[in-house]
C-alpha cells in the first residue's frame, strides 16, 4: 500500500507540474497575441512616428487627400535665424512673415553647417558621412559628387508620377554627366551647378585667386546647356520667373515637385539698387545689401505663390520654405543662437523654417518638435504615397503627422 501511495503521489506531481507548465505556455502565448496585435493596432494608428520608428512603415494620412499634393520646396541659401520677420528682424520680409503664419512655424528645426551636406540630405534622407562628404561642400576642382548609387528624392517622386523642376543651385556634383541634376531625377533643370556666383553675371569667382573680379567661367544651365542671354538678369528674378513659368505650363493632370533653390543669400553681397534703397539708414554697407538681399528674396517667394494660386494649384500644396545653414559672419544675423555658417553651433545649424498647406490641420501655429533636414526624403515620398523600402537605410524619419497636426508623439 505504501509503494501504491508513493507512485500514486508521483504521478499528481507530474501531472501538476505539467499543468503548471502548461498554463504557463498559455500565458506566454497569450501574451504574444496581445503584443502582436498592440503593436499592429500602433503602428496603423496616426499617431506621429518622428522620433522612434521608420517612416516607411507609416501610409496613413496621405491617403485621405483627394489627389496627391504638388510640392514645392524652397531652400534659401546661408539665410540666418534672425533674418526673418518673424523672429524680429527689421529685415521686411512681409511674404515669408505671412505665408509662415498661414501655416507651422518650425522652430526646433535643424540642417547641416555648410551647403552640400545639407543639400545632400534633403537629397537621400540620409546623413552625408555615410559616403565621404562631411566634411566639406563639393568644390569646383574635385571629382567628386553625391555619389550615383545613393536614391534621390526627384527620383522617388517620379517613380510616383510627378513631374520635377530643379529651379537654382544644385551644388551635387557635376565632373561627370551623371552627376547633373538632369541625371539624378529631374525632368527640368534651370540654374547652376557651383557653391555660388555672380548675382548677375553667372559667372563663378576663380576660388584660387585673391583678385575678386577674376572668374572662372559661364556657371548658368538650361538642363545641360549653357544660358548665353541672361547677363544682367539677378538671379533671384530670374529663379523666381523661371519657378513661375514652370507653374504655369505645368500638366495640372499631374502632381508637381519643385525645388526652388535659390541662390540668395549666398555671397557674394550684391542686389538691385531698389532693394538697397530700403535700408539706406544703415551705416553697414554690408547689412544694407544682405538685407535688400532678403527683400527682394522675400519677394521672389510671394510671386511664386501668386503664381501657384493664379494656376490653381495652391490649395493641394505642401510649400516648404527652408534655410540649408545658418547665417555667415559678414552681414546676416543668428542672434539670439551662437555660432555662424560653418558652425556646429546652433548658429551654424538651426535654421529658419515653415510650412504652409491646405492640408495643414493645424494652421497659424509654431511647432517645437524635432526636425531635421534629413527628415525631409521620407516624408515628402511619403504625401507622394511612395515607398522608401528599395533605399539604402534612412537617417531621417517621415514627420508629417508632427507638422500636419503639430503633435508630439503620445509616449514620449
Ligand atoms: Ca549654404
Amino acid at each position: 500500500m505504501e509503494v501504491k501511495a508513493r507512485v500514486v503521489g508521483q504521478v499528481l506531481h507530474i501531472i501538476r507540474q505539467f499543468m503548471l507548465n502548461r498554463r504557463t505556455v498559455l500565458v506566454s502565448v497569450f501574451c504574444v497575441i496581445l503584443l502582436v496585435l498592440w503593436q499592429s493596432t500602433f503602428l496603423l494608428t496616426d499617431i506621429d512616428s518622428t522620433h522612434f520608428l521608420k517612416a516607411s512603415r507609416f501610409d496613413t494620412g496621405a491617403k485621405n487627400m483627394k489627389s496627391k499634393p504638388h510640392i514645392v520646396f524652397i531652400l534659401a541659401d546661408d539665410y540666418g535665424w534672425n533674418d526673418i520677420g518673424y523672429h524680429g528682424s527689421f529685415i521686411q520680409t512681409p511674404n515669408l512673415d505671412r505665408l509662415a503664419s498661414e501655416g507651422v512655424k518650425l522652430e526646433n528645426y535643424y540642417v547641416q553647417p555648410i551647403c552640400s551636406p545639407s543639400r545632400e540630405q534633403l537629397m537621400t534622407g540620409r546623413y552625408q558621412i555615410r559616403y565621404g562628404l562631411q566634411h566639406s561642400v563639393i568644390t569646383d576642382d574635385r571629382p567628386h559628387g553625391l555619389p550615383l548609387d545613393e536614391v534621390t528624392l526627384p527620383q522617388k517622386l517620379k517613380d510616383n508620377d510627378y513631374s520635377t523642376y530643379l529651379v537654382g543651385k544644385w551644388h551635387l556634383g557635376f565632373f561627370r554627366k551623371e552627376y547633373l541634376p538632369s541625371r539624378r531625377g529631374f525632368d527640368k533643370f534651370y540654374g547652376f551647378l557651383t557653391g555660388g556666383e555672380d548675382y548677375w553675371s553667372h559667372r563663378r569667382p576663380n576660388m584660387y585667386s585673391q583678385d575678386a573680379s577674376e572668374y572662372h567661367g559661364l556657371d548658368l544651365r538650361d538642363q545641360d546647356n549653357p544660358v548665353l542671354d541672361q547677363n544682367g538678369t539677378y538671379s533671384t528674378h530670374l529663379f523666381a520667373r523661371k519657378a513661375t513659368e514652370i507653374i504655369s505650363q505645368h500638366d495640372q493632370d499631374k502632381p508637381m515637385f519643385l525645388y526652388l533653390s535659390f541662390q540668395a543669400v549666398h555671397a557674394p553681397l550684391q542686389a538691385p539698387d531698389k532693394y538697397v534703397e530700403r535700408y539706406r539708414n544703415l551705416k553697414n554697407t554690408a547689412v544694407q545689401k544682405y538685407s535688400a538681399m532678403v527683400t527682394a528674396m522675400d519677394e521672389a517667394v510671394g510671386n511664386v505663390t501668386i503664381a501657384l494660386r493664379d494656376n490653381g494649384l495652391w490649395d493641394n500644396t505642401v510649400l516648404i520654405f527652408s534655410t540649408d545653414n545658418g547665417a555667415r559672419r559678414s552681414a546676416g544675423s543668428n542672434w539670439p543662437l551662437r555660432g555662424w555658417k560653418n558652425t556646429l553651433w546652433e548658429g551654424g545649424i538651426r535654421g529658419v523654417c515653415f510650412v504652409t498647406s491646405e492640408l495643414l490641420e493645424k494652421k497659424g501655429t509654431t511647432s517645437e518638435a524635432l526636425i531635421h533636414i534629413s527628415d525631409w526624403f521620407p516624408t515628402l515620398v511619403r504625401l507622394a504615397r511612395g515607398s522608401t523600402q528599395d533605399t539604402k537605410p534612412l537617417d531621417g524619419f517621415d514627420v508629417w503627422n508632427s507638422i500636419r497636426y503639430n503633435s508630439y508623439p503620445s509616449f514620449c
